[in-house]
Order: C-alpha cells, then sequence, then structure tokens
C-alpha cells in the first residue's frame, strides 16, 4: 500500500503488530512486492532489466556476503577488533545503489557496505578501514565499518544515530539551490527513525521539497529492541505522512522490489517530485555487530522463517528461471570474490599502522600554535622513548 502526503489511501489497511506472522509468509501484507514466496516475479511488475544490470546486481550482493564472513572471521581471530555485518539486508544497499546515477549523493549508516561496493569503493581500502592501518582513507581515525569514499559522492559513515539524514537533506536542499539534477539517498534503521534528526530531516525535506530519498532498513531490530517496543506506529513509512513526505513500504528482500520503488522516487526527486521515505523491511540476520550475542532476545522461529526468505538466495533462483545463472556461475563467481578477499586482506595486513604525524593532518589548512607545539613534544617524545607501544585493547562496542 502506497501512501501519499496527502493520506488519501491511509484507510489503515496496516497490520497489527501480532498479525504481521500470521501469513505464510512472515513479511507484512502491505509492503510491495515483485517476487512472490516461490520467487517467481509478477510479469506485470518485472522491471525486465538489461541482463548485464542484473548479474552486476548479484554480484555485488555476494560481494556484501562474503565480505561480511570475512569481517567476522578476522573479528573472531582477533585480527581486527571490531565488524558490523549486514547480512540479510544485501537486497536493500545494492537494489537502492543500482537505481542511482554516479553523480548522486548517498549518505549511508554502518550497514550500508553494499552501497559502497557498487559504487566503485576500493575493497582493499574499506578493507583497510577495518585494520585501521595506513592504508585507510582515514587513517585509522573512523570506526571499522565507517567507510569514507568522497570521490564516489559517498559521505563519511557517522556512528551517532541518524545523523547523516539532516546531512542528506541539506546536501539535496544545495542541489536545488544550484539548480543541480542530483538526487542525494540517505539510509538508516528502524531505531533510526525515533531520533530527532529523523524528524528535523523530514521536516525540512517535506517544506522545501528537496530531491531527497530516505531510505529506512526496516530491520526489526535496534541491537536488542524489537520494533514494538520502539514505536506506536505500526508502519514505519506512515512517519512520511506528517512531514508532507510520500511513502511506501517495500519487501527488503526482494531486490526488484526495492529497486522498482528506488528508481521512481530517485526520477520522480529528480524531476522536482520532492522526497520519498520508503520502508524496506526486512529482518537483521547476524547480530548486532560482533560485540552482540543475539541468541539472548531473539526469537529462534522468526529467524528460521526469515532464513528461507534470503535475498540473495531469491534472486538467484529468479536469474535461474531466466536462463541467466547456474551452478557453476555460481561456484565461479564466489571463488573469484573470495581470492580477491583473501589477496585484499594479504596486502592490507602488510601495511604499517598510520604514521604518527598523521594525526596531524586534514583538519587545519595550516596547523594553529598549539597544534605545533604538542607536535613536536609528540615527536621529542618518540624520539625519547624509540617507539610507541600499543597497548589499546578493542573497546566493547
Ligand atoms: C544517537 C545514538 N544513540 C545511541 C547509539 C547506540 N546505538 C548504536 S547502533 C544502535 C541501534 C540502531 O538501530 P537501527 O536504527 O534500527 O539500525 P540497525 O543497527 O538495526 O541497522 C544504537 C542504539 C548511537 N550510536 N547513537
Ligand atoms: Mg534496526
Amino acid at each position: 500500500m502506497e501512501v501519499t502526503s496527502s493520506g488519501k489511501d491511509m484507510k489503515n489497511k496496516a497490520p497489527k503488530h501480532s498479525e504481521s506472522r500470521s501469513r505464510s509468509s512472515v513479511l507484512r501484507e502491505d509492503c510491495f512486492h515483485i517476487l512472490d514466496e516461490q520467487n517467481v516475479a509478477d510479469p506485470k511488475l518485472d522491471p525486465q532489466l538489461a541482463e548485464e544490470l542484473l548479474l552486476k546486481m548479484y554480484s555485488n550482493m555476494v560481494t556484501s556476503r562474503l565480505l561480511d564472513e570475512r569481517g567476522m572471521m578476522l573479528q573472531r581471530q582477533g585480527r581486527i577488533g571490531f565488524y558490523v555485518p549486514a547480512t540479510g539486508q544485501e537486497a536493500i544497499a545494492t537494489g537502492t545503489a543500482a537505481a542511482l546515477k554516479a553523480s548522486d549523493w548517498a549518505f549511508p549508516s554502518y550497514r550500508e557496505p553494499g552501497v559502497f561496493l557498487y559504487r566503485g569503493a576500493d575493497v582493499l581500502q574499506m578493507i583497510a578501514n577495518l585494520y585501521g592501518n595506513s592504508g585507510d582513507i582515514c587513517q585509522g581515525r573512523q570506526m571499522p565499518n565507517h567507510y569514507s569514499f568522497s570521490k564516489q559522492r559517498l559521505f563519511s559513515v557517522s556512528s551517532p544515530i541518524s545523523t547523516q539524514v539532516i546531512q542528506a537533506v541539506g546536501c539535496s536542499m544545495a542541489s536545488k539551490i544550484r539548480q543541480e539534477k542530483d538526487v542525494t539517498i540517505t539510509y538508516f534503521g528502524d531505531g533510526g527513525t525515533s531520533e530527532n534528526d529523523f524528524h528535523t530531516g523530514l521536516t525540512f525535506a517535506g517544506a522545501f521539497k528537496t530531491p531527497t530519498v530516505f531510505i529506512c532498513t526496516n530491520n526489526q531490530y535496534a541491537i536488542s529492541v524489537p520494533l514494538y517496543k520502539q514505536t506506536g506506529a505500526k508502519r514505519l513509512a506512515d512517519k512520511g505522512i506528517g512531514y508532507g513526505v510520500d511513502a511506501v513500504a517495500v519487501d527488503g528482500n526482494d531486490i526488484l522490489a526495492v529497486y522498482t520503488k528506488t528508481k521512481e522516487a530517485v526520477d520522480k526527486a529528480r524531476n522536482g517530485g520532492g522526497p520519498t521515505l520508503i520502508e524496506c523491511v526486512t529482518l537483521r540476520m547476524g547480530p548486532h555487530s560482533s560485540s552482540d550475542d543475539p541468541t539472548r532476545y531473539r526469537d529462534p522461529d522468526l529467524y528460521a522463517a526469515w532464513e528461507k526468505r534470503d535475498p540473495i538466495l531469491r534472486f538467484r533462483q529468479y536469474l535461474e528461471g531466466k536462463g541467466l545463472w547456474d551452478a557453476d556461475h555460481e561456484e565461479s563467481l564466489r571463488e573469484e570474490i573470495k581470492d580477491h578477499l583473501v589477496e585484499a586482506v594479504e596486502d592490507v595486513e602488510k601495511m604499517p599502522p598510520p604514521e604518527l604525524e598523521t594525526l596531524f593532518e586534514d583538519v587545519y589548512a595550516e596547523l594553529t600554535p598549539q597544534l605545533k607545539k604538542q607536535k613536536q613534544a609528540l615527536i621529542a617524545e618518540r624520539e625519547l622513548r624509540g617507539k610507541f607501544e600499543n597497548t589499546s585493547e578493542a573497546f566493547p562496542l
């Protein structure tokens, strides 16, 4: 069910929380979808994307999944301190990114590696961010999974929830004022819709009709807090109404549905039609982060039901149905990606930590007198000690 900002078709058909698990699918009834529960596309809704694009999307999803597997393994082996998996959410990152132009702006959260990958971020540099060493664009000043790739118009990820929402709206206001035809997309979670910044961002977007697309990944949890404890709203898409922002809920595990609704929203924004909020309904299949143990708070039945709706599996079956994919393709793709990741990890692990002097770079064009003094003192201290030992312990995030 689509919601317009006039609220016309809002005779609330939204399910009660308890109803959301009652149909054969665990997916809420109101979500736009193209693939059915047997993963067959509705012929009237199938966007009939070109083969090259479909295969690029599939490869991107698998790369994101395998990067997650590797990242969690590296953390468990003590080679990196922290990792945030996006497992189960690959259709959202890839389906939305595929609907953008390279000149559009993206403001992701920590759970969208697929957006970075799709827009051409270098995997080696992404892995270097996990290590925070000299290969890292941010020279170890960011948390793991908080990537920054400004050349690809990918804004730096921030940990504080939803801060990117107002930044994205500001960016799209700038595009509008400059009469540039770029669209800004931003991503946040279900929990993120309880933050002030979400409401401020949507207020400005609605008032100024900015070319912004808001992607709310409703993965049903904010760390251990389930959605029904997070909000009284039955649908997060409904939150658009109060701000005059058109909204729609989609099956977040159906990449064709995610792509189709994002493309509509992006085209509308580019043509002066204003912002859209897209609620992508999914389930976070992994832990919140490598520091979390979801078995302490999660219903195993819900998890098992969503496992059958794996977005990669569903898309693969769609591709197989079109004769574009088979087991041999799958094996060679996975081999190729795994080899690439192993090689990148090996290369990154050879890189030294960032130079001490980099601590003083990238903020001021010219160092302030105080910073100059601090820099000299630190260099003198290093000469005295020979080197600095790394005595830090991983912070349990
Ligand atoms: C302003 C703020 N409050 C609290 C936190 C701690 N925190 C980190 S992630 C998170 C949950 C966010 O949940 P959601 O928005 O649903 O996104 P998800 O992690 O599920 O992708 C919280 C509360 C934070 N980073 N920033
Ligand atoms: Mg969440």
